[in-house]
C-alpha cells in the first residue's frame, strides 16, 4: 500500500448512501480523513465552486492531496483502492479483482439500486399518504430476490471468502432495509449477514447512521 501523506478531503452530508459508501470503504482501509457537510439540509452544491470539482452537483466529491476533484462513488471507491488498497480487501492480480469489481458493479446497480428509489424513496421519503403501497410492496420482494441471490453467492462469512468491496456495496443498504417500518421478509442468511456487517466498527460508525431527517413530511 501507498504511505498516505496527502490529505483526503470528502464533501457530503453523512445521511448520504452514496457517501456512505465512501467513508465506510476509507474506514476499512484504516485511511483517514477530513469530511465537509454538502447536499441535503447543507446545500452548497449549487456554487461555481462546488460544480467545477463536480459538475452533475451531487455528493459524495473526493480529493486526495492536490490531485484530481473525483465524483462518482463507485469510482472514488476504485480510485481510492488502487493508490491504498491491500489485500484481502483489494487482492493482489487481476483476476481476483476482476471477480471483486464484478460483484461490486452488481452490487451497487442491481441490489442496492433495487432498494433505494423502488423502496426507501418510495416509502420513507414520500409523504404517507401519497405512498404507492402496492409499488412498495412489489420493490421490496424484488429487493429481496435480489438479496436472496447475493446470499446464496456468500462463501462463508462474506460474498467472496474475506470482506472485500463488493461487501460495501451491498452492506451499504441493509442498516436502513433491516430498520424500516417495513414487512420484511429477508431471505435465508441475510440477517446473519447483517449482524456480521453491524459489528464491524466502520459500518456501525459510518453506515447505522440515523435516517430519520430525511423521512418526507406532509406536503401542505
Ligand atoms: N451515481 C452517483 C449518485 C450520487 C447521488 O445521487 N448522490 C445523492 C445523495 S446519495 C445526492 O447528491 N443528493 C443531493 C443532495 O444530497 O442534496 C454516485 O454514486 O456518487
Amino acid at each position: 500500500m501507498e504511505e498516505i501523506t496527502e490529505e483526503i478531503t470528502v464533501w457530503g452530508r453523512a445521511t448520504s448512501s452514496n457517501v456512505q459508501a465512501v467513508l465506510w470503504g476509507l474506514a476499512e482501509m484504516g485511511l483517514p480523513f477530513r469530511r465537509i457537510d454538502a447536499g441535503g439540509r447543507f446545500g452548497g452544491l449549487d456554487t461555481p465552486d462546488y460544480r467545477a470539482m463536480n459538475p452533475p452537483g451531487l455528493i459524495p466529491t473526493v480529493r486526495i492531496g492536490d490531485g484530481p476533484a473525483l465524483f462518482e462513488s463507485a469510482a472514488i471507491l476504485r480510485a481510492l483502492l488502487a493508490r491504498f488498497g491491500d489485500p484481502p480487501f483489494w487482492p493482489d492480480g487481476p483476476d481476483a479483482r476482476a471477480v471483486i469489481d464484478m460483484w461490486a458493479e452488481w452490487s451497487k446497480h442491481t441490489l442496492a439500486a433495487s432498494f433505494t428509489v423502488p423502496v426507501f424513496w418510495a416509502h420513507w421519503r414520500t409523504p404517507e399518504a401519497e405512498r404507492d403501497t402496492a409499488a412498495i410492496e412489489k420493490g421490496l420482494r424484488r429487493f429481496e430476490r435480489n438479496l436472496a441471490l447475493f446470499c446464496d453467492q456468500c462463501r462463508g462469512d462474506w460474498l467472496l471468502g474475506d470482506f472485500s468491496l463488493a461487501d460495501i456495496w451491498a452492506g451499504h443498504v441493509l442498516y436502513r432495509y433491516f430498520t424500516l417500518d417495513l414487512d420484511r421478509r429477508p431471505p435465508p442468511g441475510a440477517e446473519a449477514y447483517y449482524d456480521r456487517l453491524a459489528a464491524r466498527p466502520a459500518y456501525g460508525e459510518h453506515v447505522m447512521v440515523d435516517y430519520s431527517e430525511l423521512k418526507a413530511v406532509r406536503r401542505s
